[in-house]
């Protein structure tokens, strides 16, 4: 386009000629309702402002920054000066608008929202703040890929007519990403946080510790990252997040709505520790670091004092750098551990977890240590049975789904994927999105369910072009299992709104496996 052109381009009204690029409910997950209205398009132009009030001021400047460098838009973020007339008839903006409304909210929940697109603007009204977060990561994607542009890209900027109401079917949609096994770097940790939240992921588990390497300063053990964190596999020099840093993570996943949940992983997978202090071992001999990616070799000395002493001032400090209520403490494959021991060990940490404040999340586990009704195990395995989890189940915990044969980024796709592992089989973009976390463990119903997860193990992935390459395309089938209702899924429609994330993917610089199983734009 010319600079006439352009300008003509900005300034025009929307027309027939000029339609929206998205039907109202190609986005992922796919809303709970979407009612069309095509003759009620809305164009976004060189006026418009975004309004809102209070509560929804982060929210909108958030927005304002997502759309302001593709659009060259000024997009002010102006005081929400209409009062709803009903309280839940979302308000029609003041002039051309897009207002973010924080109030009741019929159907919405507490994490919903309600997304209304007439010709005179969109209006988001939740409940929450997250629930405005999640409307606007749809208004996000009933936009032109154009708009993740970081600069000025060409318009017209037209919003598909009609009115969304939405909200989860699970309270917990998660994203684990291993930052053990290879370190990745605040940066690349945002900006996984960045993709992520687009899918309505609210969680972000990072694993911190394991066989080799410790991830994060503490400070009454510092040998623990300067040692301890000092190589990875493949024997690269590893990293560590210093607690300001850690803090730096936690705040912009934050302003994303997204919790961050720390996992140290033990008794097990503590190599790591048992290398950068001699007095965990049983024997009082620290082995050498780690760079294999081998599991179930080490174990904290479950009969010594000095474990739980070290434990303590582990997790409190871990503690304090953490908002969110829950601490995870691994507690996987302790082959190393004996099955007494395993449950004296749990016996022990669970309570510690419990004197600093927070809760216990861990691989399920951790389910045959009998925990308490809050503590939340993660079913990783790929045969949807394990007994102490059904129990825990009917013991009232709430049971988070990653059955590593569905929700394991790091398998390979196919036989000939570059990256990845393959104990689980291989995961191709249908098999990720065929299961239900409802009958995905026996014995663990819908009620029991708290939500999914999708981990991502590190031990082939270097770098964020890895990362990106193994979460997309299956990451987002994952979070739409989380939110969407059971009824709504469905493959063969899934597949055509995922083709469409393709342009916005190539935008945003992700550079995802092109499965033969999707028609990719
Ligand atoms: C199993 S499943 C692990 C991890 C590995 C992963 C690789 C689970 C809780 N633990 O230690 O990194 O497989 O896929």
């Amino acid at each position: 386009l010319g600079a006439t052109a352009l300008t003509l381009a900005l300034t025009q009204p929307a027309t027939a000629s000029q339609p929206a690029t998205h039907a109202l409910a190609d986005v992922i997950p796919v809303p709970v309702s979407a009612k069309a209205d095509p003759r009620n398009d809305f164009r976004l132009t060189p006026a418009t402002a975004i309004e809102a009030g209070g509560g929804a001021r982060q929210v909108a400047a958030y927005l304002a920054g997502l759309l302001r460098p593709s659009t060259g838009f000024p997009l002010p973020v102006v005081e929400r000066t209409v009062t709803p007339s009903a309280p839940s008839a979302p308000s029609a903006p003041s002039a051309p608008s897009i207002a973010l409304e924080l109030g009741p909210t019929a159907e919405a929940g507490d994490q919903g929202y309600q997304l209304t697109v007439t010709r005179r603007g969109v209006t988001i009204r939740a409940n929450s703040d997250d629930g405005l977060f999640a409307g606007v990561q749809t208004l996000r994607q009933l936009l032109p890929a154009r708009v993740e542009s970081r600069t000025v890209a060409r318009g017209p900027w037209v919003v598909p007519g009609g009115r969304i109401v939405d909200h989860p079917r699970f309270a917990y949609r998660g994203a684990m990403l291993d930052v053990a096994r290879h370190f990745f770097s605040v940066g690349e940790v945002e900006r996984y946080i960045d993709q992520i939240a687009q899918y309505k992921i609210n969680r972000l588990h990072l694993h911190l510790a394991d066989d080799q390497g410790w991830r994060i300063e503490i400070k009454s053990r510092p040998r623990l990252a300067t040692y301890g964190g000092s190589t990875e596999v493949g024997g690269g020099p590893g990293g560590y997040y210093t607690q300001d840093q850690y803090r730096e993570l936690v705040a912009y996943a934050a302003s994303r709505h997204i919790t961050v949940i720390p996992e140290i992983d033990m008794p097990g997978h503590t190599n790591a520790a048992l290398a950068s202090y001699p007095e965990l071992n049983c024997d009082g001999v620290a082995p050498p670091l780690y760079t294999g990616i081998e599991v179930g070799f080490s174990s904290l000395c479950v009969g010594k004092d000095v474990t739980y002493r070290f434990l303590d001032d582990v997790i409190g400090e871990l503690a304090a750098l953490t908002p969110g209520r829950y601490l995870d403490i691994g507690g996987d494959e302790a082959h190393a551990t004996p099955p007494g021991d395993y449950q004296k060990f749990m016996g022990e940490v669970l309570p510690i977890v419990a004197k600093h404040g927070k809760l216990a999340q861990g691989w399920h586990e951790i389910a045959q240590a009998h925990p308490p009704v809050s503590a939340v195990p993660q079913f990783w395995d790929t045969d949807g049975v394990d007994a102490a989890t059904a129990a825990a189940a009917a013991a009232g915990n709430k049971v988070l789904m990653s059955p590593a044969n569905k929700a394991y980024l790091d398998m390979q796709y196919t036989a000939n994927s570059p990256l990845g592992l393959h104990w689980a089989g291989y995961v191709e973009v249908a098999d990720s999105y065929d299961w239900d976390p409802a009958t995905a463990v026996q014995g663990v119903g819908e009620a029991s369910v708290l939500g999914i997860e999708a981990p991502l193990w590190s031990e082939t992935l270097t770098d964020s072009d890895a990362i990106e390459f193994m979460a997309f395309p299956r990451l987002p089938g994952i979070a739409e299992i989380g939110w969407s209702p059971r009824a709504a899924h469905d493959w063969a429609g899934y597949r055509v709104r995922l083709a469409q994330q393709a342009p916005r993917w190539a935008v945003q610089g992700i550079d995802f496996y092109r499965s033969p199983q999707v028609d990719w734009q």
